[in-house]
């Protein structure tokens, strides 16, 4: 496994208080009320909440108690997948617009690696990318390592972010990711999940550039790489694109990246 260390990207406090709902939000998820549900996620968006705040604030939190109610024999197996099943509809429903680019819009691919089935972070994450302006896409749960490094090396992205949810899939990681540098060396490797919120030592297990902890991390991390890359104050892109092209034409210009 490789043992480089990569930048740790933790979640900061901050933005509108989310408390009084997130009760409200696990009773509505555990009893099935999509209508409650959404009502609950709207009054969210209401207060000034994006889509990674929410992720982070209330549905991170009911998930985890979902979680363990089914460990502890209180909530089924099925009860367990409406309640994933509903907050993902809801989700995707109700996520913002996708952000205006600086620049070219950058593309970001989201997996999970071969025998990883927890794939909700990612799917999240992929509207919290778009928010951010980047063009994303997901490939979801259990990619098989060969289909995964041929996809990168064909169509480089200019980040691959991978969720690693059980600690058992670490080496499968640092496979993984030692041959998507063979391939495609000038690809930001991310990882993120439950594996590294149980222990953010394991980050360094992966030889990634950077581990993130959270959505709200996330959102941070592309925050911070629109400031290094922003367009430069006359409107012209790095790409020397015009800022103001349509999005689809810029789309076609710059499809590689
Ligand atoms: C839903 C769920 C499932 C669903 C998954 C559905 C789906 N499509 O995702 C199903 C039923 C498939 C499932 C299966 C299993 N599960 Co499960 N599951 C859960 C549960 C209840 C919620 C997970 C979840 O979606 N959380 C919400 C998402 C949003 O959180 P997240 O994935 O962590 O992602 C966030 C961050 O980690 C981060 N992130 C995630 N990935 C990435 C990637 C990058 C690049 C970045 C930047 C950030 C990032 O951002 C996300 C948003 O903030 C948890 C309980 C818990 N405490 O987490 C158990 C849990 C994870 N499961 C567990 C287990 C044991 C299993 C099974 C082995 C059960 C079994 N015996 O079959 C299988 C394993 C299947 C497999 N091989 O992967 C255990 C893991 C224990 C451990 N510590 O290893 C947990 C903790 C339950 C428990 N308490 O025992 N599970």
């Amino acid at each position: 496994m490789a043992t480089g260390r990569p930048r740790v990207v933790t979640s900061r406090k901050g933005g509108p208080d989310l408390g009084d709902v997130a009760g409200p939000f696990l009773l509505a998820l555990l009893a099935g009320d999509e209508a409650a549900v959404e009502e609950l996620v709207s009054r969210s968006r209401s207060l000034g909440a994006d889509t990674a705040l929410v992720v982070r604030d209330l549905v991170m939190p009911a998930l985890c108690e979902v979680g363990r109610m089914w460990t502890q024999g209180s909530a089924s197996i099925a009860e367990e997948h409406l309640a994933t099943s509903l907050v993902s509809r809801v989700l995707a429903r109700s996520s913002g617009c996708p952000g205006e680019p600086a620049g070219v819009p950058r593309r970001i691919v989201f997996a999970c690696l071969a025998g990883e089935f927890h794939d909700l972070g990612i799917r999240f994450l992929a509207d919290v990318a778009r928010e951010c302006g980047w063009e994303a896409e997901s490939l979801g749960a259990n990619v098989p390592r060969e289909a995964l490094v041929r996809f990168v090396e064909q169509r480089p992205p200019a980040a691959l972010a991978l969720s690693v949810s059980l600690a058992g899939h670490l080496p499968e990681a640092a496979e993984t990711i030692a041959q998507v540098r063979a391939v495609a060396p000038g690809v930001t490797v991310l990882v993120g999940g439950l594996a590294f919120r149980e222990d953010p030592e394991r980050f360094a297990l992966t030889g990634a550039d950077a581990g993130i902890t959270d959505a709200v991390a996330l959102r941070d991390w592309f925050r911070a790489d629109r400031k290094v890359r922003g367009a430069s104050p006359d409107g012209v892109s790095r790409k020397g694109l015009p800022a103001t092209m349509p999005a689809s034409l810029r789309r076609r210009v710059a499809r590689s990246r």
